[in-house]
């Protein structure tokens, strides 16, 4: 019962404006690997991008070939696993949910991928303060009727003016 209505209002939420959240493909076409050649990297790939509170990041990766572990700039910086935050994701493809504003880092753990540069910084913004956001349009109230098929004619003055009915006469009263 209060499963179907949180169901329910959840759909709603996403009604109301399935523009607020944007998937990022990590990686895009390479997914989540060791970056294949040294034009690539993530933090280029991440670059340009807005990245907002709410975002999905997808992390496209084979099982058992890489995993995925949120770690503080620290251990981002030096592709260690001191301090992750959470746990380790090794089930490919990985989504995660940007649930926070700031920078968030990402590393693969296995073996040297990290110093190889298989690593992810993305800075998260939170939506606009006052909980607009601005991906979101306005929503514009449907129109009560359809718009009419012909254009309305243009108003012409009448040729003839309509022809003025005269009062009739009435008899005289008879004496
Ligand atoms: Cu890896």
């Amino acid at each position: 019962m209060m499963k179907a209505v949180f169901g329910a209002m959840f759909a709603v939420m996403l009604l109301h404006c399935a523009a607020a959240q944007t998937v990022h493909m990590v990686g895009d076409g390479v997914g989540w690997e060791i970056p294949p050649n040294s034009s690539f990297s993530y933090s280029n790939w991440a670059s340009g991008k807005t990245f907002m509170v709410g975002d999905i990041l997808v992390f496209n990766f084979m099982t058992n070939q890489h995993d995925v572990l949120r770690v503080p700039q620290a251990s981002y910086d030096a592709c260690t696993q001191d301090n992750a935050i959470g746990s380790v994701i090794t089930t490919g493809p990985a989504n995660i949910t940007l649930d926070s504003a700031g920078t968030h880092y990402y590393i693969c753990t296995f073996g040297r991928h990290c110093e190889f540069g298989q690593k992810l910084a993305v800075t998260v913004v939170s939506s606009t303060p006052g909980g607009a956001n601005p991906r979101c349009p306005p929503l514009q109230p449907a129109p009560l009727s359809p718009p009419p098929l012909h254009p309305p004619r243009p108003n012409r003055m009448p040729v003839h003016p309509p022809l003025l009915r005269l009062p009739t006469m009435k008899a005289p009263p008879q004496v």
